[in-house]
């Protein structure tokens, strides 16, 4: 039997940057997140004998065992999914996204959530939300955040098994339906560093990540809730955009160096300070890739839109508002 969902991707307020433990992708930290609506994965997936290999299409290209996007990602979650159940069978896997994957759009985060989801619905398992945050967790860290709608905190946990490591909602999408994220797309293409080997490098070799996971993000953390929960943008913006900066001088200080951003990226943070000057209330968030995110509220999107059109190497331009988690869904792919 074959199992479809949907899942949208989500742009981390308090970043994501290091794993404590590769097998079971527990990180150094935690991180806080609002899942988007409308950048989505959709997939399919069919456990059945007929099939001898592992078959996975992504957006209509095939990758097989040797390519990493298998045996990296794909194929090691699978092998979770096996040891879980027990049972050796093998899967066809279709996922398609509707936004530029591998280019800092969470496109892992999208898909591994939209395919734990699928999977637990096609075996069986029968895993509650925060089950299934823990699952999804094995396929991307970042995923771990989109099962859940609205605002998300991943809870970094103690426990060597990761039994206390999941995502839970803070506040639903209706939470705060004002809030919104243009995203200026820089570059559609395929980033060079991946940010799981971007990250473990920043873990081995970033003379800074030590200060930054022990004093920098759990402040931030702390800061971001609060100003979630009074509905202060004003600190909620200042807070996720430094926190985004320190992110990426922690990554841009790593040997060899991890640097994401392009001429673009640059242009929208420059013109972002200065239209805050002059009045316009937003802030910018960064993640893996080039692209910027700018967070304000919904009187003020369509203008920070239209400045941001006018600027060249520019592709594409998207706005976002707190979103929905996984969806279930009868539209099956194949
Ligand atoms: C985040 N990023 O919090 C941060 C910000 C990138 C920069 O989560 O190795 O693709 O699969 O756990 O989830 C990207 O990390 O890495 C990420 P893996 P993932 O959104």
């Amino acid at each position: 039997m074959k199992a479809s969902s949907i899942a949208n991707a989500n742009i981390a307020l308090v970043k994501y940057w290091g794993k404590r433990n590769k097998e079971f992708m527990l990180p150094q930290t935690g991180s806080i997140s609002m899942t988007t609506e409308g950048l989505q994965s959709h997939t399919t997936v069919e456990f059945d004998p007929k099939y001898k290999e592992d078959v996975l299409i992504v957006n209509g290209k095939e990758y097989k065992k040797g390519d990493e996007e298998y045996d990296d990602y794909v194929g090691l979650f699978l092998g979770v999914v096996r040891e879980m159940t027990g049972k050796d069978i093998k899967a066809k896997i279709v996922s398609n996204n509707n936004f530029p994957t591998a280019a800092g759009l969470a496109s892992s985060a999208a898909g591994f959530a939209a395919l734990a989801a699928a999977v637990n619905e096609t075996l069986s398992l029968g895993l509650d939300d925060k089950k299934l945050s823990m699952l999804a967790r094995r396929g991307s860290g970042s995923a771990t955040r989109s099962v859940h709608a609205g605002f998300v905190e991943w809870k970094r946990g103690e426990e060597e098994d990761g039994s206390d490591c999941y995502a839970e909602q803070l506040f639903p999408p209706e939470y705060w339906p004002e809030f919104r994220m243009v995203i200026a797309v820089t570059s559609k293409k395929d980033k060079k560093v991946k940010s799981r080997s971007g990250m473990k490098q920043s873990v081995a070799t970033s003379p800074f990540y030590k200060s930054w996971a022990e004093n920098v993000v759990p402040n931030h953390i702390e800061a971001v809730k609060k100003a979630l929960t009074e509905k202060n943008f004003k600190a909620l913006g200042e807070t996720a955009e430094l926190n985004a900066l320190a992110m990426h001088a922690v990554a841009i200080a790593t040997k060899p160096p991890v640097v994401y951003w392009n001429a673009g990226t640059m242009d929208i943070i420059h013109a972002v300070m200065d239209w805050r000057d002059e009045g316009l209330e937003c802030y910018f968030t960064i993640d893996g890739g080039p692209q910027v995110k700018v967070m304000c509220l919904e009187k003020d999107a369509e203008e920070i839109a239209k400045r941001i059109k006018e600027f060249d190497n520019i592709e594409d331009v998207i706005i976002t508002k707190p979103g929905s988690g996984i969806k279930i869904t009868d539209n099956h792919l194949f």
